[in-house]
């Protein structure tokens, strides 16, 4: 019985030295250690022993168990490191490989030029408001001095989405500013750029949506030179130190007075080319006081506050800027277009 026991240590410590996968472990811990096992079949003949052989191989039998226990457990051990090495090692990154490069698109032109344009305003204490293209016409039109009859608010000029003509695509963004008045405390001095649409047809110089920006303010003693003083700054810091404007009287249903701003050509210095189409000058902007009716209609008192508005183009604003002969081109997306800038 001694030798089976130092037989079942011998075999069993060696074959657990060189077990290769979990699945053989788990055999010889059953072969070994198991109900049925080789140690519970030797242990089940000690009752042939005497009383006085019995302890002495009792322990034998004992610390032959705690033997092969340890060594199932070592075993285990080695197998799992082993694993895990190997996970490692499949797992490795290798940080010096050159990285894939990124393919990114290109800022668009015109939005270069509206960041720029922010950048002006906010430098000046305006906030950039955004509002809802889906507007109602009370918004667009009448709140805006322009009522019903008005030549902009017919079918074919504006996108109804009511037979009613209540709700519409904006056609400016002037909206966004009455719904200002209505709900900011003043002082206001705030731009809104976004889309607006028109029913136009796509040509070189038109598109049933494009973008506008529009800025406004009123504060107590406002007049016609904070608009000039403020568009004058605009246009030297949109398009250098030094450059001429000229305000011409212009008529909107929403100022009085009214004006458009031209700036003069950068080209020819005022002679007449290509660029100004041989006028001198380029139309930039349309502007004036904000009508006392406009005030009061969104709750403002005419005599205690006033007010001026613009309103540009900002598709114009770009292609002058950059010199782009299309408006198909900013929409196009293009990034062989995009990328010249
Ligand atoms: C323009 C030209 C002139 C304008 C007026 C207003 C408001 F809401 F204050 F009355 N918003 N925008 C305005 C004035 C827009 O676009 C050519």
């Amino acid at each position: 019985m001694k030798e089976q026991l130092a037989k079942i240590r011998s075999e069993a410590l060696s074959a657990l030295e060189s077990v290769k996968d979990a699945v053989a472990l788990d055999e010889l811990r059953v072969k070994y250690l198991g109900k049925k096992g080789e140690l519970t079949a030797v242990l089940k003949q000690m009752g042939k022993l005497t009383a006085e052989e019995r302890p002495a191989m009792g322990a034998l039998a004992n610390e032959v168990r705690a033997a092969v226990e340890t060594a199932v457990e070592t075993a285990a051990q080695k197998l799992e490191e082993a694993a895990l090495e190997v996970k490692l090692r499949a797992e490795t990154v290798d940080v010096t490989i050159p990285g894939k490069e990124a393919q990114l698109g290109h800022k668009h032109p015109m939005y270069m030029a509206l960041d720029e344009i922010k950048d002006i305003f906010v430098g000046m204490g305006f906030t950039v408001l955004d509002g809802p293209e889906i507007e109602l016409a009370s918004y667009n039109f009448d709140k805006l001095n322009a009522e019903e009859g008005h030549p902009s608010r017919d079918w074919s000029d504006t996108f109804y989405f009511d037979e009613d003509s209540r709700v519409m695509l904006r056609s400016q963004t002037s909206p966004m500013q009455v719904r200002a008045m209505e709900t900011m405390e003043l002082p206001i001095r705030i731009i809104a750029p976004g889309r607006v649409y028109r029913k136009d047809e796509v040509d070189a110089t038109h598109s049933p949506m494009f973008h506008q920006v529009e800025g406004m303010v009123i504060d107590k003693h406002v007049t016609m030179a904070d608009l000039k003083g403020t568009l004058n700054l605009l246009a030297e810091q949109l398009f250098g130190k030094g450059t001429v404007t000229r305000f011409r009287p212009h008529h909107f249903p929403f100022t009085e007075p009214s004006c458009e701003m031209d700036v003069q050509c950068h080209k020819c210095g005022g002679a007449g080319c290509a660029t100004c189409k041989g006028e001198g000058w380029i139309e930039l902007l349309g502007a004036g006081m904000i009508h006392p009716r406009v005030l009061e209609m969104s709750g403002i008192d005419p005599e205690q506050w006033s007010g001026w508005a613009f309103g540009m183009g900002l598709e114009r604003t770009a292609m002058r800027r950059f010199k782009i002969a299309d408006l198909r081109l900013i929409f196009e997306n293009d990034v062989r277009f995009l990328e010249q800038f």
